[in-house]
């Protein structure tokens, strides 16, 4: 039987030090505690960079590689030069914008393109090399949209899947981008092309009727004169651990602190401090609901956790800014003695303190204007083994097609989110638990291992 390689951007690892007292350590979250279960029980090899700069010293190289032979990682070397342009300008500048419809984001110029394709092209070469007839490879997400045609040039018989984490955006805006077809007929290069929702799946099909004149049939589509499917595969979490760990005794006394201002309930927030994810209008709401509820002044409190994330864009520091103005504000403006009403924690936290966040939360807030699913909204109700809490979940996150017994709000409507944040907060117990058990009972099922078992069994299928 053959193996499986998985592909992505990073490998799951986290590399410190320097000459030959280079550190592998593993990393957690995102595709690294995804994909984590699967490499170990399928001994798979995992190919990806680093993170370490491809003109290290020779010692630290050696050190490095020795390293990931024994966890079956597989290096892509990447010049500091390359990720500026090709991770950096092309993904997080250019496809992440279009991808979660931000186009007065994307710079004036776009230039990087040939960087995007050779790194690409790298990924391809190495995945070639390792791969046996009969592997199955799974490319993961926006940085490598062209791997799957690329590879298949150079071993066309290898059975390719690949899955897009972030949103697939609506034509209209996905026309905006140049060099839209090239990167569409690289995805077509896998046998198995995955979305999380059907929305966004149908976005991608009426790009290709567009593009190339192809309409899907029975969930598949023939290029080139070879079948590729589309899939939807929405990403579930480690529900059992996060439930697991809610009974961890120091997430018990962690979460204990959080609640000791007795009165005062909790809303919660947790992302990456990207445009997205929609803080700024979050913390509106939250203004807002203090001023059309005056009841609530020193009766709450928002917890949010921002952490900080491509911090080198002219984007990401101008969000970060608005959002230190906001915090500012409306702390100086209802702030008393006793009682600051926003707890804003710019740096990421500790798994103890992300899951005891999780259990304090009397409401959780997951507001982004786009999301390709939103992992945290499933954490956070994995975690509830109590089953309390309310969660308000935006919309327009891939997550809400499935949590349809969550709060959902339109995350632009600053005031109707403030309003849904009272409700929220009202919510009578019998209505939170109700909505909680049936939360829980999609999301402890349907978890990450789930998700990866079904693309790689359609995968598997895929020629048959
Ligand atoms: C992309 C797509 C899609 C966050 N802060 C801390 C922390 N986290 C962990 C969470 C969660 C992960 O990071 C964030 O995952 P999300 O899904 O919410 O968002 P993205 O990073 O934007 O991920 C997204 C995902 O890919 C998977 O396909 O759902 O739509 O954008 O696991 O727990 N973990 C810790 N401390 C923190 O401060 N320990």
């Amino acid at each position: 039987m053959g193996r499986l390689i998985i592909v992505s951007n990073r490998l799951p690892i986290t590399v410190t030090g320097c000459g030959d007292a280079i550190e592998v350590a593993p990393s957690s979250g995102g595709l690294a505690t995804g994909l984590g279960s699967v490499h170990e029980d399928c001994g798979s090899l995992w190919v990806g960079w680093s993170g370490l700069d491809a003109h290290a010293s020779p010692e630290a190289r050696r050190s490095l590689q020795t390293q990931l032979s024994s966890r079956r990682l597989v290096e892509v070397p990447l010049s500091s030069e390359e990720v500026s342009v090709y991770y950096e300008h092309i993904a997080n500048g250019v496809l992440w914008p279009i991808f979660h419809d931000q186009l007065e984001k994307l710079p004036n110029l776009i230039e990087g393109w040939e960087t995007y394709d050779a790194v690409n092209a790298r990924y391809a070469d190495i995945v070639a090399a390792c791969a046996r007839p009969g592997d199955t490879v799974w490319i993961h997400d926006f940085h490598l949209m062209r791997v799957p045609a690329l590879l298949r040039e150079r071993a066309p018989d290898l059975r390719i899947g690949f899955f897009l984490h972030i949103p697939f955006p609506n034509p209209e805006i996905f026309f905006a981008l140049p060099r839209r077809q090239w990167l569409v007929e690289g995805m077509l290069g896998a046998d198995l092309v995955g979305f999380h929702t059907r929305r966004y799946r149908g976005h991608f099909t009426a790009a290709l009727r567009r593009l190339l004149g192809i309409e899907m049939q029975n969930d598949s589509i023939t290029y080139n004169g070879r079948r590729v499917r589309l899939g939807i595969f929405p990403m579930g979490v480690d529900s059992a651990s996060f439930a697991e760990r809610a009974a961890d005794r120091k997430v018990v006394a962690e979460t204990a602190r959080l609640q000791s201002d007795r009165g005062i309930r909790l809303l919660v927030g947790i992302d990456r401090l990207d445009y997205s994810k929609g803080l700024p209008k979050r913390l509106l709401a939250f203004e807002r609901l203090l001023t059309m509820h005056p009841e609530w002044l020193e009766r709450i409190r928002l917890v949010q956790v921002a952490v900080p994330s491509r911090e080198g864009l002219a984007a990401y520091k101008s969000v970060r800014r608005l959002v230190e103005e906001l915090v500012g504000r409306i702390n100086g403006r209802f702030g008393t003695h006793r009682w600051t009403p926003i707890r804003y924690i710019n740096r990421s936290v500790n798994d103890t303190i992300l899951s005891a966040l999780y259990r304090a939360a009397d409401v959780m807030l997951v507001t982004p204007l786009r999301d390709g699913m939103n992992l945290v909204a499933k954490e956070f109700v994995a975690t509830r083994t109590d089953g309390d809490g309310v969660l308000v979940l935006s919309e327009f996150a891939g997550a809400a097609d499935e949590l349809t017994r969550a709060v959902i709000v339109n995350p632009y409507d600053v005031d109707g989110l403030a309003e849904a944040l009272h409700l929220a907060l009202e919510m009578p117990v019998g209505e939170r638990r109700e909505r909680m058990q049936a939360l829980r009972a999609h999301v402890m099922p349907n978890d990450v291992s789930k998700w990866s078992h079904g693309f790689l069994a359609q995968l598997g299928s895929a020629n048959a």
